[in-house]
């Protein structure tokens, strides 16, 4: 949403007052206001409040390749009060994590004990178009669905959460979301940190009160994206973990609905990226903070070998620029790594992680372009239909009866993905296909460290462009593409595109 634009637009010369939280339909009156912030438009940072970093990190339970996953409404303990909460298990905010090889058969049942539909997007995993939790393909309440596919794909960190239009923010924020991490010959031959030491890491904001997680978005809220004051990491709020003086491998999703983190250490130490959403990356690339948007993931080493023992270290998100009004102001920490045990680490850091072909852009046989800054030109509006503030793609909502892109099997594509005008983040998603960042222009103005080898979500800031090469391969289908904040891709910043 771009909100000068709107302003400008709509004629309003001064002041104002918003009444109602609906999308549509709200009336606008004006007498005497300067700047946009006054006339509540103006998204606000949700400031995260930090807690004592005395609760121990868990992990979800690995379940394997055959398992009933039930969509519910039950309990969990957060910041020591056990409130009401959806999970995909009894007493869990999280599902469990499946941990899969390449070549394994699925066969996973969604029981939906809620008391509205639900399903299940398997979000990184390249498999059948009926398989994939598209909007359309629902287990209504007190119904099933059966998940049964075949892993065909390297190693990397997936995860699932439901995908019911207009519905994903809500489920995901109280609850529904897990890991789904597969593994390969390629990855094993490398010997990273594993066990105890490969430690996945779910970040994501919430609202927590004694009555549970709140989730009722205002305009401004749909606007930036639904944020919470209160990070949780596994589904524990202000956890510590203990480490030994040695090599970690840290997984790591961002797994809230419109929070952007920039991942960093208190002791400034190094971060070595070696995987993203895709996988593993062709070599390491060390960096002292790295972006992860709603829907990425990081696959990252970190060294303890060097800190004392007794030393205590935070994982925080640091502050930055770009992010637009209501991302980036504030500095926190997400959770405390306590160095309790020395020990020698006979691990080095493989200079080779994977073999990646860079895909050249000259064998794209079609650019796409999607304008994302929401600009309220691009579509207009009529005061008596009350000013259609909403996220859209090229000017459209979603519609599952339209499909948006026609794209031949097996053919190269540049997809560019256009906030130039923009002034709010948007983490674009393509289902089906892993694709190759290309270039960002304006804003951060570059690729960053992650964004190397394959990825399925890519952060497009506020005055960015960002262009990428998707080939697509013979998975033939109706796939949605969307942005990944939540909230706006509830609000209908989503399109469709059919391979065939
Ligand atoms: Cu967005």
């Amino acid at each position: 949403m771009q909100r000068r634009n709107f302003l400008k637009l709509s004629g309003l010369s001064a002041g104002a007052v918003v009444t109602g939280g609906s999308l549509t339909g709200f009336l606008v009156s004006c007498s005497g206001c300067k700047k946009e912030h006054h006339m509540g438009l103006m998204t606000e940072p949700v400031m995260v409040t930090e807690g004592d970093f005395s609760r121990l990190l868990s992990f979800p339970s690995q379940v394997a390749a055959n398992h009933t996953l039930t969509a519910q409404a039950t309990m969990a303990n957060l910041k020591g009060t056990t409130i009401p909460v959806l999970g995909y298990q009894p007493n869990s905010l999280l599902g469990p994590t499946f941990r899969l090889n390449n070549g394994n058969a699925v066969n996973i049942l969604l029981q939906n004990n809620l008391s509205e539909h639900t399903n299940i997007h398997w979000h990184g995993l390249k498999i059948p178009a009926l398989m994939d939790g598209h909007p359309d393909q629902l287990a209504n309440a007190g119904g099933t669905f059966r998940y049964q596919f075949t892993i065909n794909q390297r190693a990397g960190l997936s995860w699932y959460h439901p995908h019911p239009h207009e519905h994903t923010g809500k489920q995901v924020f109280q609850g529904l979301a897990g890991l789904f991490i597969i593994n390969d010959a390629e990855e094993a031959a490398l010997n990273l940190p594993s066990a105890q030491y490969e430690i996945p890491l779910v970040i994501q904001d919430k609202r927590i009160t004694n009555n549970g997680i709140t989730y009722n978005p205002s305009m401004e809220e749909v606007m930036a994206g639904y944020m919470g004051e209160s990070i949780v990491v596994n589904g524990v709020y202000s956890p510590y973990t203990e480490v030994e003086t040695r090599f970690y491998r840290l997984r790591i999703l961002n797994g809230s609905n419109a929070r952007v983190y920039n991942l960093s250490f208190s002791n400034n130490a190094d971060m070595i990226v070696i995987g993203n959403d895709g996988g593993l990356l062709k070599n390491p690339v060390t960096v002292k903070e790295i972006m992860i948007a709603p829907g990425e993931r990081l696959d990252v080493l970190i060294n303890f070998s060097g800190v004392t023992v007794g030393t205590e270290l935070f994982l925080v998100s640091k502050e930055f620029a770009h992010g637009g009004d209501a991302q980036g102001k504030q500095s926190f920490r997400i959770m405390k790594f306590k160095v309790a045990v020395a020990v020698t680490d006979p691990f080095a850091v493989p200079a080779n992680l994977s073999a990646i072909n860079t895909i050249p852009a000259s064998s794209s046989v079609k650019t796409r372009a999607f304008e994302i800054s929401n600009a309220m030109e691009h579509h207009g509006y009529s005061m008596n239909d009350g000013m259609q503030m909403r996220h859209r793609i090229n000017g459209k909502l979603f519609d599952s009866n339209r499909i948006d892109e026609n794209v031949a099997a097996n053919t190269n594509e540049i997809w560019v993905f256009d906030n130039s005008k923009g002034d709010e983040p948007h983490p674009m998603h393509l289902h089906g296909v892993f694709f190759q960042v290309l270039d960002r222009t304006g804003g951060r103005g570059t690729r960053i460290a992650s964004e190397n080898g394959w990825k399925d979500t890519v952060l497009v800031m506020p005055g960015e462009t960002v262009r990428v090469l998707v080939p697509f391969e013979s998975n033939t289908g109706k796939f949605v593409f969307h942005c990944h904040n939540l909230e706006h891709e509830d609000d209908g910043m989503m399109l469709q595109y059919q391979l065939s």
